[in-house]
């Protein structure tokens, strides 16, 4: 953790420039008809879940560049989450993967991370790789596999996640499959998807009453020919077919280039079945970049979707957030203090549409204005309301200059042997 002095010390230097900068928001906020105070309260309610796999540096196929002092263990990565959640208070939670960031002993790290203030989103399966003395292999598939042995595997390897889940206070699991074919020919379409479906139902029967499944698509990699969940369409199948507890998670960097998201988002909505998002950023692949590095303007068109859904009450709407990123380059705590940033610019800049307004140009088929609405808000600096919900919280005015002040990754690199630790690769 870092000292409460560290971040009121470095409050202080920002905190009269904030108070004018505010100040000034508000009002012309005001003058186009938004309180915002309430806007503040939206963001200071936002939270999204940190994965366990992000706080390492991660790598490429070709190679890692390890950073210094980076958490050696699943303990000290709850350490460095409860570090983000210190200045930002938007991540009281944790994604945990199974089974590389497994505990031995759950109970252990649920304290531990009570301790610091954290508690456990969505667990994550793996069955996409083969891991230490496990009998079957995954090179051809794990719920899709025409072995019925191998799929039996994979079934108890999710039942034990859910059992781990379940220690740690988790409330939902994610099953993201790397399954797939990578020719023509190699695998039968429509029997592999009905081998994965009657695999994803042993999974569903076994989940507690409170608890939800999430499918995750991915159009291709590591299968480059034909993956099994795709695509939204069939993760919906896939939802549908499993019942109330199952629902989508959108990834934000499994779509094709140019998919149109928040239009994926909406029609996952009137399904009811969004269950969630990782959130990240991509050029061209799953490149698992910081969230509104690359496309900013299409995360606030996701959050225009979510906002409007909220606003609406659309029923049984209550998605799930959290991030999937790997940070190459950047100091991992560095990249999720921006990534948290940019969400909440985002959520704050999607709160300040005028619906009603936008309502009425969509009637009069306006398209302009309608356009223009949504830039409006779009193009708002909402940095102060942002820092505003922060300082609320007990968190940061700028986060990473707080970050880089408090001395935190300097003396974790002195008390940490650099590189006795391999990170995963993100998923
Ligand atoms: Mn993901």
């Amino acid at each position: 953790m870092i000292h409460k002095s560290h971040i009121a010390s470095a409050n202080r230097n920002h905190d009269e420039a904030h108070r004018r900068d505010f100040e000034h928001l508000a009002e012309q906020l005001q003058r186009r008809g938004v309180d915002a105070d309430e806007v503040v309260a939206h963001i200071s309610a936002f939270e999204v879940a940190v994965p366990s796999w992000a706080l390492g540096t991660g790598g490429t196929r070709f190679g890692r560049f390890p950073g210094l002092g980076e958490p050696r263990d699943v303990f000290e990565k709850m350490e460095a989450i409860s570090v983000i959640h210190q200045l930002t208070g938007a991540t009281p939670t944790v994604s945990l993967h199974i089974p590389w960031d497994e505990p031995d002993d759950p109970a252990a790290l649920r304290d531990h991370a009570a301790a610091l203030n954290l508690g456990f989103d969505a667990v994550n399966s793996n069955t996409f790789q083969d891991q230490h003395g496990q009998h079957y292999s995954y090179k051809f598939g794990s719920f899709c596999h025409v072995d019925a042995a191998v799929r039996e595997q994979a079934v108890q390897h999710n039942l034990h996640v859910v059992e781990v889940g379940k220690t740690l206070g988790s409330k939902s699991i994610t099953v993201w499959l790397a399954d797939g074919s990578n020719y023509p020919g190699q695998m039968h379409l429509r029997h592999s998807f009905d081998r994965t479906l009657d695999c994803l139902k042993r999974v569903y029967k076994a989940l507690p009453d409170d608890w939800r499944i999430f499918t995750e698509h991915k159009p291709y990699e590591p299968a480059f020919y034909a993956t099994i969940v795709q695509d939204w369409g069939s993760s919906l199948m896939l939802a549908q077919a499993l019942g109330p507890k199952a629902a989508c998670l959108v990834d934000l960097g499994h779509h094709l280039p140019n998919t149109n998201i928040e239009l994926v988002v909406a029609r996952l909505i009137t399904a009811g079945k969004l269950g969630g998002f990782h959130f990240n950023d991509a050029k061209y692949g799953d490149d698992d970049l910081t969230t509104g590095s690359i496309k900013p303007y299409q995360l606030f068109l996701v959050f225009n979707e979510l906002v409007d859904a909220a606003h609406e009450g659309v029923e049984g709407f209550h998605p799930d957030y959290m991030i999937d990123q790997s940070h190459n380059l950047k100091d991992p705590i560095e990249a999720l203090l921006q990534t948290v940033d940019n969400l909440q610019k985002a959520y704050a800049k999607a709160c300040l549409v005028d619906r009603s307004a936008l309502a009425e140009y969509q009637e009069e088929n306006d398209v302009l204005m309608a356009e223009q609405t949504l830039k409006e808000a779009y193009e708002t600096d909402v940095s102060p309301l942002v820092a505003e919900a922060r300082q609320r919280l007990s968190g940061a005015l700028d986060p990473i200059a707080a970050f880089r002040a408090s001395g935190y990754r300097a003396e974790k690199a002195d008390a940490r042997a650099a590189g006795a630790y391999v990170p995963p690769q993100s998923l």
